[in-house]
This record gives structure tokens, C-alpha cells and sequence, in this order.
């Protein structure tokens, strides 16, 4: 009886002594589950893939968050690139699978995440990195994680949500060119340059399957939504100057507004 109470009671202060990503596990049967979306990220050369439980695939076809015990493990590989640098594709256009560079695994369960703040809180998610031998990177800045994820608490912070409820939209978009316009794709800004007069509107339009967003660097809250393939956002401009801004989902993806 006793030797049993002990047991349990040492389980239980080594639970309590779990913070943060160390709640998360390597999710080893990851590749068993429902693999919703690939990823060709053009501005960084990588080739990823997003894998899930599937209980979750259901509840987000259903419209309904993520339940207890989900986990999301997008597997980062090293696009296989040419003597040039540059990625090769394969016969559908996609980029092709080449070294291993690490997991990042987000993972809820019911009770999880109370400790947070509610500036950094992520609901009941957790978030972990593991590198290529699937032992936790202890060097990743796990604050990031929540950091970038916090502005998608309207749809559970799985920034993929739409790949993950089949609800992504197929088809290749055409974005309209104008004056007034920046279309987006294969993570790049076109133009890079936009020049404008003053009071103007400038459109941006997404024509790449992964969602990006547009963030005036300096300009504090100004940013647009996030915008999904096929969809718009629109900022005026009211003073005169250069606008830098990049992608808050993707910071690599820089472009300029110049204002007369
Ligand atoms: C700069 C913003 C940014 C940061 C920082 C970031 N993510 Fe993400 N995350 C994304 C984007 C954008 C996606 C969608 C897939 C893509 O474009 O690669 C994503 C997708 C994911 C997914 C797949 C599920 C989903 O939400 O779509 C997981 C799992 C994930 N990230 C884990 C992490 C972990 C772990 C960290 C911290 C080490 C992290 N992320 C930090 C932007 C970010
Ligand atoms: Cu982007």
C-alpha cells in the first residue's frame, strides 16, 4: 500500500516539474495520421509537410476546435535544389523532399497553458521543436511559436486550419494588375516596389496556397488580415514617405510602398 502511495506521488512531482514544450513528446506515430498539406516555401527553400491526428481533421471539417490530444507536426526538409541554387521542381511544379531539418509539433490538451500570460497564452496548445534525430532542440525560442501563432486565436492558432478542414481553395488565382496593386506569389511581393499618391488604396491580392498577410513595418497595428489564396486586403495611405513591410507570417517576404 504504502510503496504504491510513494509511487504515485513521485509520478506526480515529476508531472508538475514538465514546463512548457517539455510537456510535448516526439510524436513517434506522426506519419500514421492524416498528412493535410505540403508546403513549398519558396523563401526559405524548404520543402514541408503537415501532419495531423486525425481526430482533429474531423473537427475541423465540422467547423469545431481542435479536441484534447490533438498534435500538428509539420516536418521540415531542405528543398533538393540545382547546381544554381534554385529548387527543383517535379513534374506538378512542387518542390521535391530533401534533407531533414527538424519537426515543430504543436500539441493541446484540455488544462494545458493556464500558467501563461494572456499576451502570450495559446489557449491549451504547447509547442515544441525536435531536430533531425528527433531530440528537442534546446535552442529554439519556444516564446516565437506562441508569438507568431497569437494573432490566429479566431481559428483555434493552427494557421493551416483551412488545409486541415479540406476547406483550402484548389485553382490557380490570377491576381489584377494596376497601379494599385501587389499580387502575391511564391512568397514574393510583386512588385516589390509599389509607388502611389497620396490617399491612395493599395490592394494586395494572395494567388499562393499558403496564407500571408502584409505588416507596415514601424506603423504600429497596422497590418491587414490574414489572407487565404484568392483573397484581397486593402490599406490606405495618408502621408507621404517609403513603407517598408514584410509578411508577419513569413518575415522573409519584404516589399515597399512609396507614397508621393
Ligand atoms: C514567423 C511566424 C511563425 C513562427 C515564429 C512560428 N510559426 Fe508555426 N507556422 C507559421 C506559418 C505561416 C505556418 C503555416 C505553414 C507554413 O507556411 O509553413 C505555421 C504552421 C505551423 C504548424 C502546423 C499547424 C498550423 O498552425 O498551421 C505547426 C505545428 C507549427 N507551425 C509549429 C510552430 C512551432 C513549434 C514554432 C516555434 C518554434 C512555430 N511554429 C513558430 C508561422 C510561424
Ligand atoms: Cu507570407
Amino acid at each position: 500500500m504504502k510503496r504504491i502511495g510513494l509511487t504515485a506521488a513521485l509520478a506526480l512531482a515529476a508531472a508538475a516539474a514538465q514546463a512548457g514544450g517539455d510537456k510535448v513528446a516526439f510524436p513517434v506515430n506522426y506519419d500514421k495520421g492524416v498528412l493535410y498539406a505540403t508546403v513549398d516555401r519558396h523563401d526559405i527553400k524548404q520543402y514541408r509537410e503537415l501532419w495531423s491526428t486525425p481526430a482533429a481533421v474531423e473537427a475541423a471539417k465540422a467547423g469545431k476546435p481542435a479536441p484534447s490530444g490533438t498534435v500538428l507536426t509539420l516536418v521540415q526538409y531542405k528543398a533538393k535544389v540545382d547546381d544554381k541554387g534554385a529548387p527543383v521542381k517535379d513534374a506538378k511544379g512542387r518542390f521535391q523532399k530533401g534533407d531533414l531539418v527538424a519537426y515543430t509539433v504543436m500539441e493541446k490538451r484540455a488544462g494545458w497553458g493556464a500558467e501563461y500570460p494572456s499576451d502570450l497564452r495559446n489557449g491549451e496548445w504547447e509547442y515544441q521543436v525536435f531536430g533531425a534525430t528527433r531530440a528537442v532542440n534546446d535552442k529554439a525560442n519556444l516564446k516565437t511559436c506562441f508569438q507568431c501563432h497569437k494573432p490566429h486565436a479566431g481559428q483555434d492558432y493552427v494557421i493551416s486550419l483551412a488545409s486541415l478542414g479540406g476547406k483550402a481553395a484548389g485553382g490557380a488565382v490570377a491576381a489584377q494588375a494596376g497601379p494599385d496593386r501587389v499580387a502575391i506569389a511564391s512568397f514574393l511581393f510583386g512588385p516589390e516596389k509599389l509607388s502611389v499618391r497620396n490617399n491612395q488604396y493599395v490592394t494586395w491580392t494572395n494567388t499562393d496556397d499558403s496564407p500571408h498577410q502584409v505588416t507596415i513595418a514601424g506603423e504600429a497595428g497596422t497590418r491587414t488580415a490574414v489572407m487565404l489564396k484568392g483573397q484581397s486586403q486593402t490599406l490606405k495611405f495618408t502621408a507621404p514617405g517609403t513603407y517598408d513591410y514584410i509578411c508577419g507570417l513569413h518575415p522573409g517576404m519584404k516589399g515597399k510602398v512609396e507614397v508621393q
